[in-house]
């Protein structure tokens, strides 16, 4: 029975994607993409120049100068990107679809995008990820005002891939137990990794499942706020509180980032970066990149651990 549950999202998902773009409700973002292979990764440039006269910006930031009236796209959601209720939360399709079947997963009520997860929406998250057989799916969550989230209304998004992310190539090199947090070598900024223990999630039911992954989420956010602690002195300046920093989740592995600046020049930079994926939306941040690098790009939107107290939380 589960099972023709789970086969029937990406055929639901097919059908409400057409139709919400035949009716012009949603919108598919031509792109190129630009593989640039660094530390032995293969990282994607994808360029989008129609997203660059679609108004940026942080509307967190916006919101908390004031400016409230602006309307909330996800209670006064478009019923034709409405994919389905599932308890507390909507499935919406993203309105600016750069892949087709990118879907949000939102709390029904208001909730901010400055919270972190809990594990209702992780069991939430996971029960869509799982659904979509045909592809990879990633999770992301862009938390905070530096971490590139546009709208302040709690949602986690799931981009099915027809590939592991790039950085899934780092994984080639460790040799850690699931729920071992540790960090890659190849990046000079704080981040923090967790293999999931798929011994507590096969069997397991979704409520089980979501108690777990909010266990390792909260284990990354605790050693994320201890590398800031232990960081303080240096970062202090320019990181605001709440901390801003994106979330990554597939169903073998979670990764956590802490943001100092939302941005490069004009290179925005969220979660998906980190997955090795950058977004760019004109030529002039294109070649910006591609002379820079990516990993420097990373580097500058981030917070470096190796300022004399590297830690090593695994
Ligand atoms: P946020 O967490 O607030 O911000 P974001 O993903 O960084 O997207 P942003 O809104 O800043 O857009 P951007 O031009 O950078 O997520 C808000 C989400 O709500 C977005 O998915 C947004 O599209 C969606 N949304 C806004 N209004 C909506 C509405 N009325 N109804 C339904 N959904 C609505 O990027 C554009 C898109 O490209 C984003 O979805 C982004 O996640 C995606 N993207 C970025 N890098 C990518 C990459 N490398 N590959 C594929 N997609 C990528």
């Amino acid at each position: 029975m589960q099972t023709s549950i789970e086969s029937s999202l990406e055929s639901r998902l097919a059908e409400k994607y057409a139709r919400a773009l035949n009716l012009g409700e949603l919108f598919f973002i031509e792109s190129t993409v630009v593989n640039v292979k660094e530390n032995d990764i293969e990282f994607e440039i994808r360029f989008a120049p129609s997203l660059y006269k679609k108004p940026s910006g942080s509307a967190v930031a916006t919101e908390n100068s004031n400016k409230k009236s602006k309307v909330d796209p996800f209670i006064f959601y478009n019923p034709v990107l409405l994919v389905e209720e599932y308890g507390d939360y909507i499935v919406l399709l993203n309105k600016f679809s750069i892949a087709p079947h990118h879907i949000l997963v939102v709390t029904k009520e208001y909730e901010q995008q400055t919270d972190p997860l809990f594990p209702r929406d992780l069991e939430a998250v996971w029960h869509y990820m799982v659904q979509f057989k045909s592809k990879r799916s990633l999770a992301f969550y862009n938390c905070g005002n530096n971490s590139g989230a546009s709208q302040p209304h709690k949602h986690i998004q799931i981009l099915p891939l027809s590939n592991d992310p790039p950085i899934s190539a780092c994984f080639n090199d460790v040799d850690k137990k699931p729920g071992e947090k540790f960090d890659f070598p190849q990046f000079s900024f704080i981040h923090h990794v967790i293999i999931l223990d798929q011994k507590r999630i096969i069997g397991s039911s979704e409520e089980v499942i979501g108690e777990y992954l909010g266990e390792a989420f909260h284990s990354l956010y605790d050693a994320m706020i201890e590398s800031l602690r232990l960081h303080s002195e240096n970062v202090s300046a320019n990181l605001a509180f709440p901390v801003s920093y994106n979330f990554l989740m597939t169903t073998s592995w979670m990764i956590m980032v802490p943001r100092m600046h939302e941005n490069f020049r004009q290179v925005s930079v969220n979660s998906l970066g980190f997955g090795g994926m950058l977004l760019v939306k004109s030529e002039e941040c294109l070649e910006l990149v591609k002379s820079l690098g990516v990993i420097k790009i990373l580097d500058a939107v981030t917070v470096p651990k190796d300022l004399g107290t590297r830690q090593d939380h695994a």
